[in-house]
């Protein structure tokens, strides 16, 4: 991208102070004439070329230039024809340069850095309007149809808007333009608006308003706006500014945005905690407290507070910034109502987005997926438990019981008030593992299986894993599981305090189930802590009181006894369809105990929700066996339609066509 700056002019209604020197070098303050002003902030957004046209008071124009030492190169297109012709003829000069995205702006105007950045990284050619200034007597005004500037003239009132001439123009954009004022300038017609000729070609070119209603861009015609200039500059407020950042490492990408928002005026940070950024990105590789010490730490930054959701909703309506910057990946994805909901926030108050392109380097992707990768290691997965726990009411899981439907866990997200919903982590179920293996739920799937499972997992997923270790087997025997499951990254073991041949829960007393002593369990329970090796792994007690009829004084004095003993989380299971026995078991349990985390399985109670859950005080809840019950009877209709029709046509739609499904594999791990 270029710029092209008009300078020729002679500024006659600036009077006597334009009398040695060409208008754009009249000083607004100690630091800067308009021109410096204009240099220094197109250097800043990072243009390289400028074109600028002279005419009147050339020489001291470009020797000031060459004194300002910037580090951009300037051509000038000298118009000697400056006393006679208008700044149509100096763009016609000056067309051979304009081979690119050219930003044009008058050699008077003076803006603030928000409106240059809106034109400038605007995707869209476009035009500076503002539709709080009255309607100029003497000055261009645009008229709009259809979203889009139709005639930029100074003698139509009609359906305009005030305009001022800083313009972005695409390549091919101004390439009319130019074509048009060719024609006007070899006809002779020089003295009229270069926007005349815009205006015969103007609907070949789309060129959007930018309505940057009371920021500052203003022309610099006479002595008085110089003055009226200068005082605002003074009384320039610091605009507030709000960026959100959802990310745990810094990198350029991140830096330069910071830098380009800072030019804005004092930057808030909002940081996304870590519970929202877990749902809608990945769980983050630091909490919430080493991201926020991160960018207070970064130059540029004024402050820094969190932002609970990913809706800015919250904290725009607290901090009422005037500007919000963003990349403009968000245009589309599923950030999009997010954004949506940003621009109709801000402007209920007359606030400002600022876009700015999305840079996306391929290292930039590198350090991402290297981020995933290690929150698959084993010592971020088993961690990740914990931390959700102190981060959220309520941790979902969800039963995967081998590596593609681990991979259904992991990416399956859904859209929810604007935001997204996924689930938190994975239940390796002995119900599903043993009945995928063809076999009943009675621990005969041995552990070494169990485990090669939990590898096929482990090998294409992050996400925590609560593996359902059925009694535990022997003490002696549970502390080897223990150390195992650890080092393999499972994050907590659920046994249940049941002995000799274990059933499923499910059966309940149809089926001879034995429940273990207390203190049998207790021993249990504290051998295996005895085991663990690290902080985070975490043993959890199963009472089966319910299950078996026991009543709720005996799960609760199980509860608080195994708790006692050392057990991290207590899960109560129930295989009645009314969930008032749990609820009961949770508010008798939270009365006493506030902390320790209580875990629930809700298969048979499935009416309730699992806010409902959270609010009577659960604290990880257990989607136990939905996909192994989904894909029984799908694999049975189609079992059964080949063989009703001697072919597999009829059973197309009730399959996946296979590119669909190939789609959930990660290209590497
Ligand atoms: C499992 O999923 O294996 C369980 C939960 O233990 S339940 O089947 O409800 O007992
Ligand atoms: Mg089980």
């Amino acid at each position: 991208m270029k710029a092209l700056i008009l300078n020729s002019g002679m500024g006659r209604r600036m009077g006597e102070i334009t009398n040695n020197l060409p208008k754009c070098l009249v000083q607004l303050n100690d630091k800067e004439t308009i021109l410096s002003r204009q240099l220094h902030q197109l250097s800043e957004i990072g243009i390289e070329e400028v074109i600028i046209t002279t005419g009147y008071k050339s020489d001291e124009l470009v020797s000031y230039c060459n004194n300002l030492n910037l580090s951009i190169d300037i051509k000038y297109i000298f118009n000697e024809k400056y006393s006679e012709t208008n700044y149509i003829y100096s763009m016609y000069l000056a067309r051979e340069e304009l081979d690119d995205d050219i930003v044009l702006m008058h050699g008077d105007l003076v803006f603030e850095n928000v409106v240059l950045d809106k034109v400038a990284f605007s995707k869209d050619s476009c035009v500076v309007v503002s539709s709080t200034s009255d309607l100029p007597e003497k000055d261009f005004k645009a008229v709009l149809l259809d979203g889009r500037v139709r005639k930029i003239s100074i003698n139509d009132f009609d359906r305009a808007i005030a305009l001022q001439p800083l313009y972005k123009l695409a390549k091919k954009d101004i390439k009319t333009w130019i074509k048009e004022i060719e024609k006007f300038c070899e006809a002779g017609n020089t003295s009229c608006y270069a926007e005349d000729a815009f205006n015969e070609c103007s609907d070949q070119i789309n060129i959007k308003p930018i309505d940057i209603k009371r920021f500052i861009c203003k022309e610099v015609d006479n002595a008085e706006d110089l003055a009226a200039i200068k005082d605002t500059l003074l009384s320039l407020p610091c605009r507030n500014v709000y960026m959100c950042f959802s990310t745990d490492i810094v990198h350029s990408g991140h830096l330069s945005i910071i830098k380009r928002a800072k030019r804005l005026g004092k930057v808030t940070i909002g940081v996304l905690s870590d519970e929202a950024i877990s749902k809608y990105k990945r769980f983050p590789l630091l909490p919430y407290s080493e991201r926020k010490e991160m960018f207070e730490n970064i130059q540029g930054v004024d402050r820094v507070v969190c932002q609970d959701k990913l809706s800015y909703k919250e904290n725009l309506v607290k901090y009422k910034p005037e500007i919000v910057v963003h990349g403009d990946d968000w245009v589309q994805g599923i950030q999009q109502n997010i954004r949506t909901e940003v621009i109709d926030l801000i402007q209920t108050y007359g606030g400002e987005l600022v876009e700015y392109p999305y840079s996306d380097k391929p290292q930039y992707r590198e350090y991402e997926k290297r981020a995933r990768q290690m929150l698959g290691t084993s010592d971020m997965r088993r961690a990740r438990l914990c931390r959700a726990l102190e981060s959220k009411n309520s941790v979902i899981a969800m039963e995967a019981h081998n590596g593609l439907t681990g991979l259904l866990v992991e990416n399956t997200k859904v859209e929810e008030n604007g935001g997204i919903r996924q689930f938190d982590a994975m239940w390796v179920s002995s119900l599903c593992d043993s009945t995928s293996k063809g076999k009943p739920d009675i621990e005969v799937v041995d552990l070494t299986s169990r485990l090669q499972t939990i590898n096929e997992i482990c090998e294409v997923t992050t996400k925590p894993i609560i593996f359902d270790g059925d009694t535990g087997g022997l003490p002696e025997h549970f502390s080897y599981t223990v150390r195992t499951l650890e080092r393999m990254g499972v994050s907590m073991v659920i046994i249940e305090d049941k002995k000799g041949l274990k059933k499923n829960s499910l059966f309940g007393n149809e089926v001879e189930q034995t429940q273990c002593s207390i203190e049998e369990f207790c021993m249990k329970i504290a051998t295996g802590k005895k085991a663990q090796k690290t902080d985070d792994f975490m043993i959890c007690a199963r009472i089966e009181s319910l299950i078996l009829e026991k009543g709720m004084e005996d799960a609760l004095n199980r509860a608080f006894a195994f708790r006692d003993a050392g057990a991290d989380a207590i899960m109560i299971h129930s295989r009645k369809k009314d969930p008032k026995e749990i609820f009961e078991f949770a508010e008798a349990f939270r009365k006493e105990d506030t902390a320790t985390p209580l875990v629930v399985v809700p298969t048979s109670f499935n009416e309730v929700t699992d806010e409902q859950l959270e609010a009577v005080g659960f604290n990880i809840i257990i989607y136990a066996n939905h996909f192994t019950r989904a894909e029984v009877p799908a694999m049975q209709k189609v079992a059964e339609t080949i063989l009703k029709n001697h072919r597999s046509k009829e059973c197309d739609d009730l399959c996946m066509p296979f590119k669909e499904i190939i789609r959930l594999i990660p290209d590497e791990l």
